[in-house]
C-alpha cells in the first residue's frame, strides 16, 4: 500500500520543484546507489565487521546479499510501505537488512540498541511494524526474550528475525533467497526510505520520515564538506542507527563515496584504538564525552593512530577547552557537527581558521537550509543575539510521521522546523549554540525527554508528582534528575527503588534518572505553577532556557 508513504507531510511542489532545478535532488534511490558502486568498483571493500571474526564484504557481496535478502523478505510477505523495526548493534548485517528493505521500499525503524519494553512496545505498535529484526544477545541482553514479550502486545507483528541463534524466532540467515526474477517495482526517489527516532520532547518519541533524495543529499553535501571520497575508510563507533554516524558524513555517507565502513562493536578506546590501527581508520565521529574518554586516553595509547585524519564530534555542546585538547592528543583534524535526526546540519569547515573549529558548532550543509533565529515571539532577532532557532530546507523535514497534532506546534505554518535550540550566528555564518528552550535532556549526547519518564516515575503508588530535569555534569554535559513528591502519608521508598522501579518497566538504561530526590514542592517560578524551564536554568548554567 502507498498510505504509510503518505503519512508523512511533505514539500510543497514548489520547494521540491526548486531543490531539484539546484541539483539537490539528483532522482537517486539507496538501492541504485548500492548497485551502481557494484557495478563500478565490485571488488573494493565497503563494510568490515572485525569482531568476534573479521569480516569484509565487497560492494558486489554487499549488493548481492541485500537482493537475495530483499527476495527472502518479499517471500515472506514484507511489501513495500510496510514498517519493519530495525534493532541490530554494529554488525555487518545491519547494512545487509536495512539495504534489502530499501530494495523492497519497506521502511527501516531504527530503534537503538539500548531500549526495551516500553521502546520497542511502542515503536511496533505506533508504526503497525510487521517484522523486528534483533540480535540474539547483546551486551548481554537477550533481545530474543523482549522480542517474545512484544509481539504480545503488537498484533501487527509477524516476523521477528534473528542474527545468531533465533530460538523460538527466525532465523536472520534462512531468509535469503534466489533473487533471480526479483520485481524491479522498488521505491521512488521521492518516496520515503525509512523512519528515524527524534530525540523527543513528549511521552513518546516521534517518528522521522526521510525520503531517497532528501537524505542523500545531505550525504553528498556532507561528503563534500568532510571530504569523504573512496579512500576514506570510516569507522563507526556510536550505534549506527543513530543519524549522526549514519549520515554525518557516516556510514551511509562513506557508501556513498565508494570508501570503506569499518563497524566498532563498542567505542571505548580498549575496543576501538585496535581497530583503527588494524583498519587504517582515516575517520570517525563521536559524542563530547567519548571525545574526552579518546584524548585522555590518547596519551598512553600503545596503538598506532596516525591513520587518522579528521574526527567529527557533535551531539551535544562540546566545550572549547576540551575541543582544543582533541588535535594535539590524537594528531588529526577536529570538525565540529551540530545536527538533528529532523534534518538540518552544521559542520565546521575543514578550510575554517582554528578558532572557529574549535568554539563554533558550523554552519549548514546547504545554501537553500534556510535559517532564522527568533525571540519568543518569533521575531527575528538583531544579528548575533541570541534567539530560537527555526529551519527549513532540501534535507529538513516538513512534519513528523503520523503526527498531525504535534506538527502543528512543532512546525511554523510556513514549514520552519522548531529546533527548540537556543543560537546565535557569527559574522561569518557560524551557529553557537548556547542552550535549549525544549523540553529534553541532552545526556552526553543521548537524548532524554522528562515527560517520557515522569510518566513511569508517575505510576509508581508511592508518588503523588515528579518533574525530571537536567543537572550539570563535568563529564556528560547534564544528568538527570528526578524530583518527586511523594504521596500524603506514603513512606519513601528511597531513590534506589524509584530507579528500579523505572529499569523494571523496560527502558533504555540511559534514561533511568541518575539522581533522585524527594522534595515537598518543587521549585517554582510562578503562582503554582510548575516551571521545569526554571528548574533547568537554575541548575544548568550552559543550558539558557530563554535567548
Ligand atoms: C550542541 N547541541 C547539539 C552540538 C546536536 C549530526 C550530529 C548530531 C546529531 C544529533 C545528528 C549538537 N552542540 N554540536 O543527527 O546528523 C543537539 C541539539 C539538536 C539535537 C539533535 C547529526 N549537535 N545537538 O545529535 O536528533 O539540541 O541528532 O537539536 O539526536 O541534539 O539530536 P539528534
Amino acid at each position: 500500500t502507498a498510505a504509510p508513504y503518505e503519512d508523512a507531510p511533505t514539500w510543497p511542489a514548489e520547494f521540491a520543484a526548486r531543490y531539484r532545478a539546484a541539483g539537490h535532488w539528483r532522482g537517486e534511490t539507496f538501492t541504485g546507489m548500492l548497485r551502481e558502486r557494484a557495478e563500478a568498483h565490485g571488488d573494493r571493500v565497503a563494510l568490515i565487521d572485525p569482531a568476534p571474526e573479521r569480516r569484509a564484504w565487497t560492494y558486489r557481496e554487499l549488493d548481492e546479499r541485500a537482493a537475495r535478502l530483499a527476495a527472502g523478505f518479499r517471500a515472506r510477505g514484507i511489501a513495500k510501505g510496510d514498517r519493519v523495526v530495525v534493532q541490530l548493534p554494529n554488525i555487518a548485517e545491519f547494512a545487509e537488512v536495512v539495504f534489502a528493505l530499501f530494495r523492497i521500499g519497506a521502511l527501516p525503524v531504527y530503534a537503538l540498541p539500548a531500549h526495551r519494553e516500553t521502546e520497542i512496545g511502542y515503536f511496533c505498535s505506533f508504526a503497525e511494524a510487521v517484522a523486528y529484526v534483533i540480535p540474539d544477545r547483546h551486551a548481554g541482553f537477550d533481545h530474543r526474550a523482549l522480542a517474545t514479550a512484544v509481539r504480545k502486545q503488537a498484533p501487527t507483528l509477524k516476523h521477528v528475525f534473528v542474527v545468531g541463534d533465533p530460538g523460538e524466532h527466525t532465523a536472520l540467515s534462512d531468509v535469503p533467497c534466489d533473487a533471480a526474477g526479483e520485481p524491479e517495482d522498488g521505491p521512488e526517489p521521492h518516496d520515503l526510505a525509512f523512519l528515524q527516532l527524534s530525540g523527543g520532547t513528549t511521552g513518546v518519541p516521534k517518528l522521522i520520515p526521510r525520503t531517497h533524495d532528501d537524505y542523500i543529499y545531505s550525504l553528498r553535501g556532507s561528503n563534500e564538506i568532510c571530504g569523504v571520497d573512496a579512500d576514506t575508510r570510516f569507522l563507526v563507533v556510536l550505534p549506527a542507527a543513530h543519524n549522526f554516524p549514519m549520515s554525518s558524513p557516516g556510514w551511509l555517507g562513506t557508501l556513498y563515496a565508494g570508501g570503506t565502513v569499518v563497524l566498532c562493536p563498542r567505542p571505548d578506546p580498549a575496543t576501538a584504538f585496535p581497530v583503527i590501527e588494524q583498519e587504517r581508520v582515516t575517520m570517525t565521529g563521536m559524542v563530547p564525552p567519548l571525545a574526552l574518554v579518546w584524548t585522555d586516553a590518547a596519551a598512553s595509547a600503545e596503538r598506532d593512530l596516525s591513520s587518522l585524519e579528521l574526527i567529527l564530534v557533535g551531539g551535544a555542546k562540546y566545550s572549547e577547552t576540551a575541543a582544543r585538547r582533541l588535535e594535539p592528543a590524537l594528531g588529526c583534524r577536529l570538525m565540529q557537527v551540530f545536527g538533528m535526526a529532523e534534518g538540518l546540519v552544521n559542520y565546521t569547515r575543514l578550510d575554517d581558521d582554528y578558532e572557529t573549529v574549535v568554539s563554533t558548532q558550523g554552519r549548514p550543509i546547504s545554501e537553500d537550509d534556510e535559517i532564522r533565529i527568533v525571540d519568543d515571539a518569533g521575531q527575528e532577532v538583531p544579528e548575533g543575539q541570541f534567539g530560537h532557532l527555526l529551519t527549513r530546507g532540501p534535507y529538513t523535514i516538513r512534519g513528523y510521521w503520523r503526527a498531525p497534532e504535534h506538527n502543528r506546534t512543532a512546525f511554523t505554518e510556513d514549514g520552519f522546523y522548531r529546533t527548540g535550540d537556543i543560537v546565535r550566528r557569527t559574522p561569518s555564518g557560524h551557529l553557537v549554540v548556547e542552550g535549549r528552550a525544549k523540553d529534553q535532556i541532552n545526556r552526553g549526547g543521548e537524548k532524554v525527554a522528562p515527560e517520557e519518564i515522569e510518566n513511569i516515575i508517575l505510576a509508581h503508588p508511592a508518588v503523588h508528582d515528579v518533574s525530571v530535569v537536567g543537572v550539570a555534569d563535568p563529564y556528560l554535559g547534564e544528568r538527570t534528575l528526578a524530583y518527586v513528591i511523594l504521596r500524603e502519608g506514603a513512606e519513601s521508598p528511597g531513590a534506589l527503588a524509584v530507579k528500579r522501579h523505572v529499569r523494571e518497566r523496560g527502558i533504555a538504561a540511559y534514561k533511568v534518572p541518575d539522581l533522585v530526590e524527594f522534595v515537598d514542592v518543587f521549585p517554582q517560578t510562578g503562582i503554582g505553577k510548575v516551571s521545569k524551564k526554571g528548574l533547568r536554568t537554575d541548575s544548568v548554567p550552559t543550558s539558557a532556557s530563554t535567548p
